[in-house]
């Protein structure tokens, strides 16, 4: 029968507990293992979800297997030009290289060749002496061999001169003079019969024939010959007669 005093209390307590006063329930709540504060209620419907909690903290890494590590990418853009470095130390005096040798052997050459022109000068002034040639006038030189004609111009061409080739009655004298002898001239009518002209190019601009020449005898006359007193007339190209080169001025 002691269940009977427990029971009793216990409903005492939830009639007690109904009440709306708070501060009697406050008392009773000393009393009951179990109180019920308010009205009771039956299960409602489900409120509404409640608004989005913050934002948790980042997690640990996940225990996973870690990938393959990709291929490098690609090579970046240049980057700008630094700023130029600071001065360096001045180097010690290098020794002479290459430049000085050949210049020093360009200079012995200048030296050399200053000397070849002078010593020329004088040989040639010598020349003009021995032969008497006048400044700005041509002069003739002879060997004082004879030859067929066109071994007289191989000569000359090799002087680089050409066969003597008077244009007025100074050079024809002046030739004789050279010559003393019977002399081939610079003039032909190989190419035209009967018209004579330079072995340089161009027609007779002077002559000085002797009295019935040129008269191409036996059809094989081609050269032109002065004779020791000045007058001239056409000879065979293969006779031997002396051989004069005229240097120009
Ligand atoms: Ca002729
Ligand atoms: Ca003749």
């Amino acid at each position: 029968m002691l269940l009977f005093p427990s029971f009793s209390v216990l409903l005492l307590c939830v009639a007690r507990a109904s009440c709306s006063e708070t501060k009697a329930c406050e008392e009773n709540q000393k009393a009951c293992s179990v109180i019920t504060c308010g009205i009771p209620v039956t299960n409602g419907t489900p409120g509404r979800d409640g608004r989005d909690g913050p934002k948790g903290e980042k997690g640990d890494p996940g225990q996973g297997l870690r990938g393959l590590q990709g291929p490098p990418g690609k090579l970046g853009p240049p980057g700008k030009t630094g700023n130029p470095g600071p001065t360096g130390f001045k180097g010690q005096k290098g020794e002479r290289g290459d430049s000085f040798v050949a210049e020093s052997k360009l200079a012995n050459l200048e030296g050399e060749i200053r000397n070849l022109r002078s010593e020329l000068d004088h040989i040639k002034k010598l020349q003009d002496f021995s032969l008497g040639k006048k400044s700005g006038k041509k002069f003739y030189v002879t060997n004082g061999e004879k030859m067929t004609f066109a071994k007289v111009k191989d000569l000359c061409t090799e002087l680089r001169a050409t066969v003597a080739t008077p244009r007025n009655a100074e050079e024809n004298k002046a030739i004789q003079e050279v010559a003393n002898d019977n002399v081939f001239l610079g003039i032909t009518d190989e190419a035209t019969e009967g018209q004579f002209m330079y072995v340089t190019g161009g027609r007779l601009a002077y002559s000085n024939w002797k009295t019935n020449e040129p008269n191409d005898y036996g059809k094989g006359e081609d050269c032109v010959l002065m004779l020791t007193d000045g007058v001239w007339n056409d000879v065979s190209c293969t006779a031997a007669f002396l051989a004069v080169c005229e240097f120009s001025a």
